[in-house]
This record gives structure tokens, sequence and C-alpha cells, in this order.
């Protein structure tokens, strides 16, 4: 195997004996089949769109497909071996679609190589010749890497297309573009070729957390702002984790009047938010903090957890019997539910003790989602006008487990008293149990939520540099971000399109990215790594 999708890999370079994530060789390996296949299956859907015919089995499976090898989700090689093999009879669908659509158009077909003929037979020895590492031996690291960084991407926003049809929100046009970005990723391409292609991705994603926006709050509401309790109440509870509201919805509505509490975990906390959702009284509040610390909250947790999306690690012996997976998140031996069929996680928590007192009462503030903050944009310009704000900071991303992301509680602690800070995915609970205080009663801590709200904070700056009559660079708005896994990379990758200067990234640059290709971005947007806190915080507010 080898993989260096996410921040963690090994050594900064890779891991290749087994992911750190937990990731072991097989599954790595399928993950690449996986994603071949899904290549071949786009190099005919690609074509029979361009010919305007799409099928949205196909259109959905690569969406999966992709998603299901984001880091975090899937690690069980059956589940990865079922969806390859579906694949194999999805890529016949759509040559034939391809087909007809040429027999109809009076056209000829192409005659396709490559993944588009790809048969699943020996998986883990075809695998191993799919690997990263071995497609670097002949296109060299820096090529590979940038078309890497465009698999991510498309992975990233895989994740947001699928949550958002999930809601049945879907547009044809996406897909069709995912299917041309994965056709492109066949061809060999130059540095300057794949860096286009790289933003291109980045626009898609806009697109993709955009209708992802609409889905939630078109089912949900807009977030408003909430203060949410983060200690358990007295009484039997069930723990909610990953990023899919629909997900929680029917949860809720399955435990409505059976005497148990649901927490959010993780990147469920902006749920807390949602009118549609909130509304649910035994929808009790937020439970521990970030992913990587999910094997100790999780054992200690007195109920049932259900993970919808990533990030799950390994469980624990301890909990292995009370954690549920559902939808594309996988691990061996981990009882799946499909469908929505909550049973098993109910009675789990029913027959786990559940909190035998009630906690403190602490509580945060969350739900400034765009709604929200443009809700009262008027006071914040004010405010800026005024002098009373002179600097906002955007300070999130995903969180991780390595010690060097304490820069960003440090970062946050140091934000002068007179400048905001705006947060969103699991980044924020680096800080968001702090109290920041407020500018004439504007929080100084804004949860935006998820990580697909940055179409939110977009959103927030457009509208800001509408209003100072300048663009978001020329605005006095930093962004500091952590990354580990590929939605943060889309997320990158679509403020880069919009032509947003000066980023810093963190903990660390992603291997993926060779120091040629590091040079292109820094000369072009300004992007730096994380330094010392003073240091930024110094050449942040200079800029
Ligand atoms: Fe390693 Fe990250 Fe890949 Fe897991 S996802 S195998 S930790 S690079
Ligand atoms: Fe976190 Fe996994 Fe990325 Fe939606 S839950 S952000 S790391």
């Amino acid at each position: 195997m080898f993989c260096y999708q996410c921040e963690q890999t090994a050594k900064g370079t890779g891991c290749t004996v087994k992911g750190v994530c937990g990731k072991d060789s097989d599954t790595a390996i399928l993950q690449d089949v996986l994603v071949h296949v899904a290549e071949g299956i786009s190099m005919y859907a690609h074509r029979a769109a361009k010919l305007g015919v799409q099928d949205h089995d196909v259109d959905l499976f690569v969406v999966e497909a992709l998603f299901t090898t984001v880091t975090n989700v899937n690690f069980d090689p059956a589940r990865l071996e079922t969806l390859i093999l579906k694949g194999a009879e999805l890529k016949k669908t759509a040559k034939a679609l391809y087909e007809k659509a040429c027999a109809d158009a009076g056209k000829e077909t192409e005659v396709l190589s490559g993944a588009a003929l790809f048969e699943a037979k020996d998986l883990l020895v075809q695998g191993v010749l799919l690997g990263i590492d071995k497609r670097a031996e002949t296109k060299g690291d820096d090529i590979t890497g940038l078309e890497e960084l465009i698999t991510y991407g498309l992975k990233g926003l895989a994740a947001y297309v699928d949550h958002a049809q999930i809601l049945g929100k879907e547009d044809p046009t996406i897909y069709a573009e995912i299917h041309e970005t994965m056709d492109f990723l066949t061809r060999d391409n130059d540095i300057e070729a794949l860096l286009g292609k790289a933003l291109a991705v980045g626009a898609i994603n806009l697109k993709a957390m955009e209708l992802l926006d609409l889905a939630n709050t078109e089912a949900y509401g807009h977030p408003e702002p909430t203060n949410v309790t983060i200690e358990g109440k007295k009484g039997k509870a069930i723990l909610i984790s990953g990023h899919d509201l629909k997900d929680l919805k029917a949860l809720l509505e399955q435990t409505e009047g059976k005497g148990i509490n649901i927490y959010t975990h993780g990147e469920m906390l902006p749920a807390l938010a949602y009118p549609e959702l909130k509304k649910h009284a035994h929808l009790a509040g937020n439970y521990g903090g970030a992913w990587q610390d999910q094997r100790k909250e999780f054992d200690a947790f007195p109920g049932s957890i259900l993970m919808t999306t990533n990030c799950i690690q390994k469980p624990k012996e301890e909990y292995k019997a009370r954690i549920f997976t559902t939808g594309l998140v996988a691990w061996p031996g981990v009882t799946h539910v499909t469908d929505q069929n909550f049973g098993p996680v109910i009675d789990a928590a029913l027959a786990a003790e559940g909190f035998t007192e009630d906690g403190a009462d602490k509580t945060i503030t969350i739900g400034f989602g765009h709604h929200a903050v443009l809700g009262v944009a008027d006071k914040v310009i004010e405010a800026v006008k005024a002098g009373q704000i002179k600097h906002f900071f955007l300070v999130g991303g995903c969180d991780g487990a390595k010690s060097g992301r304490n820069y960003y509680t440090d970062f946050a602690k140091a934000v002068p008293k007179d400048c905001i800070i705006m947060t969103l995915a699991c980044g924020k609970y680096r800080f968001n149990k702090l109290d920041f205080g407020d500018i004439g009663g504007i929080p100084r801590l804004l949860d935006i939520g998820q990580c697909n709200d940055a179409h939110s904070a977009v959103q927030i700056a457009v509208a800001l540099a509408k209003a100072f009559d300048t663009d978001v660079n020329g605005l006095p708005l930093s962004f500091v971000l952590s990354w580990y896994e590929q939605k943060a990379v889309t997320i990158l990758l679509s403020l880069l399109h919009l032509g947003i200067k000066n980023i810093r990234l963190g903990p660390t640059l992603p291997a993926f990215v060779t120091p040629a290709a590091l040079g292109i971005l820094v000369d072009a947007f300004g992007i730096a790594p994380i330094g010392t806190v003073e240091e930024d915080m110094k050449a942040l507010l200079g800029a």
C-alpha cells in the first residue's frame, strides 16, 4: 500500500505498511482499486454526458465510491470488495449508455483504454500495481502529487454532493463535471494543466457546498444562534457523530417519547442550531470534542453511539458492542445499520446505564451561519466603521491528533479583543469552549457550522466585501486553516479558486504537494505554512 492523502500520514511522507489512521494494507489497496473502477466508469459517463445522456445510478456510484475512500470513512475490505464488483457492473451500464448515445447521435464510439478496460479479478494484486507509488515511478512526484490533489479534491466534494442528494438535492452538471475531471486524470497532463484543473475542482465544490446548504436549510431551516449544553443530563443516551443531518432527524423521530436523550458529537454539533432539529426536546446537547478524542470519550459515554460519516477510529473493545455505523461508514465487526432502521442503536441505549445524574450547567453558543450573521450585517458593518472591530479571523478546518495543533488554541487566545473569530468544522474544538466575550453584543467567536459551511463563510466574506466596496482580499480578514482529510483539501481549492490570498495552513503541509507545486501556489496565492502565533498574528494584522 501507499497512501499520503491525509495530514496524519506516516513520517509526513506516506503510509506504506499500515495507515496511521488504522487502515490496513488490504483496505488501502482496495480503495485504490475502487477509485480506478470509478475512473473507468467516468470515462464512459463523461462521454455520454457530453452527448446529453446521464444515468443516475452511474452518477451516484462514482460519488459514493469517492466518498467511501475519504479518510476515516470505510475500513472494511469486505464492503469495499462488494462496491468494486458493483462498480464493474455499472461500468457496463455506463459503456452501453455511451454507445447508445453515440448511435443516437450518429457518431463513432471512441476506442478507450486504461481504466475503461479494467477488469476486476485478483483485486489485491491488481491494486498494488495501481498504487500511487507505482505511478510516481513513471510520472514523477510533481505530476503524481498534483493528480492526487485533484483526486482528493474530488473525494471531498463527493461527500458534500452525497449529503445533498440524500436530502433530495442534485445537480446533474456537478455529476458531469466530476466525470469530466476523472476522465482528465486518465490522461497525461502537465503541471500547469493540473493546477488549473485543481482550481476547477474548487469551483465544482463551491456549487456542491451551495447545494448542500440549500438542502440542509430547506429541510431544517436556517441555523440560528443557540446556547447548547455540553454536559450530560440524567437518563438514557445516544451519541450521534458525523455530518449527516438526515440520519439525526430520523433518529430523533424514532426516539421520540422513549426517554432517551440524543447528544451530538464532533461535526454533528451544528445540528443543534437548526430549527427543525432543535425543536425535538430530547436533542439534549453536545458531548465531547473532535474525532481524535473519541476512543476516550466513547468509552466514557454511558449509552450507544452512531457514526453517520467520518471520522471513525478503531473502536475499543469496551464500546464495540454499542457503537454502530450507517451510510458509507464501516468498521469490520461493528454493526452496520441500513435504511435508517435505528432499532439496534435504540436497544443498545436502553440497555446501557445512561447518565446517572445531571452534569454541570455549561453551555456554548453556536449557529452563526450566513443567514444569522448577514441578519445582523448592519451592526457588524457599523462596528467595523466605528473601529470597534479591527479584523476578522477565520480559524478552523479539520482537527487531528498532532501536538502542533495547539497552535490553533494559542492563536485564538492571542486574537486581540477588538477582533472577531469565525470558525467551522471540527478544528473549532481546540477553542470553542473558551469564553471570548463580545464586541457591542456581537459575540467574538462565531461558530459558522460544519466544514461544508465554508459556503456560509464565503457568503459572509463576499457580503462584507460588497458593503466595503472591495474584494475579499481587501477586507480585514485572514484565513488560518487546519487540515486533516480531503474535505479540507477541496475547501482549500475553493478558496484558491475564489482568489483568496495569504491563507495560513497547518499543522503541516500536505505530503502530496511537492516543493515545485508549492512554489507555484506560493507565488500565485501567497499561501504559507503556519509559523509561530506571534509572527503570524503580526503579519496578518499588518497585512
Ligand atoms: Fe495514512 Fe492518512 Fe492514508 Fe490513513 S488516510 S493510510 S493515515 S495517509
Ligand atoms: Fe473533522 Fe473528520 Fe475534517 Fe467536516 S470530522 S471536518 S476531520
